[in-house]
């Protein structure tokens, strides 16, 4: 049994990880402020034995004290400002909460020479920007064109280089386009089988930006959890950065008669002109984390299936 800490452990992806590293046994101790994520998405867990504490990790005093008292064994940085259209409309709180929050938690490691095995962060896809190069690989060229990607990727270099100049045991993922069951469908810059689903569930329209031939590398958020799991476990995983994602794409179109399929009944479908900047076609090149042994399990067909039996 470990010690974890994850920040924003109460969002999509954080509570995925939670579910199932409470599972194993471990002790969790999450810190969210609950401004993306929400309570109800851990609350069972908090009866098994998980510690939630409602604190921004922004408050940096806090998650000093936190580390050294605590003495974690892995630490996952998941807390963000997830939305790239909210980076947006804050820069300056964005680069608060998205990079200088971790930096302070390397830099607590560093200075009290903490006893960590591994730490975390995660990164994501929108660091390659518009970069035509096809599929992107950890060596693609970087061009992150939003707070939000400028951010993530300051704290993915922060990561490895903390690994490099002074020994910390870190690693990096850049997640693609992760879907499953506790993604929140409400803005319209949430991913977009989450807002799927919503209208499948509420018979609302939906609305194609563009012909619906845009192509993504959509993964199923358990593919997402055991690469993690992979990522902290593995010692070669280290000062490193990793795609995460199935190494496939599909067309919107085909995903959306996949999850018609899934759920059994039909979507009633406005387009409308793509969106400023939208990209065309993304999907990575796995073999990096392949090479450790990871293997998605989850085709869309598959995923979507699970999706629509969990939630
Ligand atoms: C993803 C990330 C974003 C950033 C970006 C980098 C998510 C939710 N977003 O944006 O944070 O990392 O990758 O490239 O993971 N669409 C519709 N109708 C809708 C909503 C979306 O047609 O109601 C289209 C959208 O225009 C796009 C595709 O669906 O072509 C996927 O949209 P998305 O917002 O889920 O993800 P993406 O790849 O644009």
């Amino acid at each position: 049994m470990d010690k974890y800490l994850v920040t924003g452990g109460a969002g999509f992806i954080g509570s995925n990880l939670v579910e199932n590293l409470v599972a194993q046994g471990n002790e969790v101790v999450v810190v969210d402020d609950l401004s993306m994520g929400k309570y109800s998405n851990i609350a069972e867990f908090v009866e098994c034995g998980l510690t939630f504490l409602k604190k921004s990790i922004t408050d940096f005093t806090f998650m000093q004290d936190l580390l050294k008292k605590e003495k974690f064994d892995y630490i996952v940085l998941l807390g963000a400002v997830a939305s790239v259209a909210d980076s947006i409309e804050r820069p300056q709180e964005t680069h608060k909460i998205n990079m200088e929050a971790n930096l302070n938690v390397f830099e607590t490691v560093r200075k009290f020479k903490l006893p960590v095995k591994k730490i975390l962060f995660a990164s994501s896809a929108a660091i390659y920007g518009n970069d035509p190069e096809l599929p992107k690989k950890e060596t693609s060229p970087v061009d992150p064109l939003t707070p939000y990607a400028i951010d993530k990727f300051a704290s993915e270099r922060y990561a490895v280089d903390y690994g490099k100049l002074y020994g910390l045991p870190t690693v990096a993922t850049r997640f693609f386009n992760v879907y499953g069951p506790k993604q929140n469908p409400e803005s319209p810059y949430s991913g977009v089988l989450s807002i799927i689903h919503n209208c499948l569930l509420n018979d609302s329209k939906f609305t194609v930006f563009g012909d619906g031939e845009q192509t993504r590398d959509f993964t199923y958020v358990k593919d997402v959890i055991n690469a993690l799991m992979l990522l902290l476990h593995d010692d070669r995983a280290l000062h490193d950065v990793y795609n995460v994602a199935t190494g496939n794409q599909t067309t919107l179109n085909d995903d959306i008669h996949a999850f018609e399929k899934a759920m059994g009944k039909k979507i009633d479908i406005e387009y409308l002109p793509a969106r400023t900047g939208d990209i065309k076609e993304s999907y990575a090149d796995i073999s990096k984390i392949s090479s450790l042994g990871y293997r998605p399990d989850f085709s869309i067909e598959q995923g979507l299936k699970k999706y629509v039996q969990a939630e």
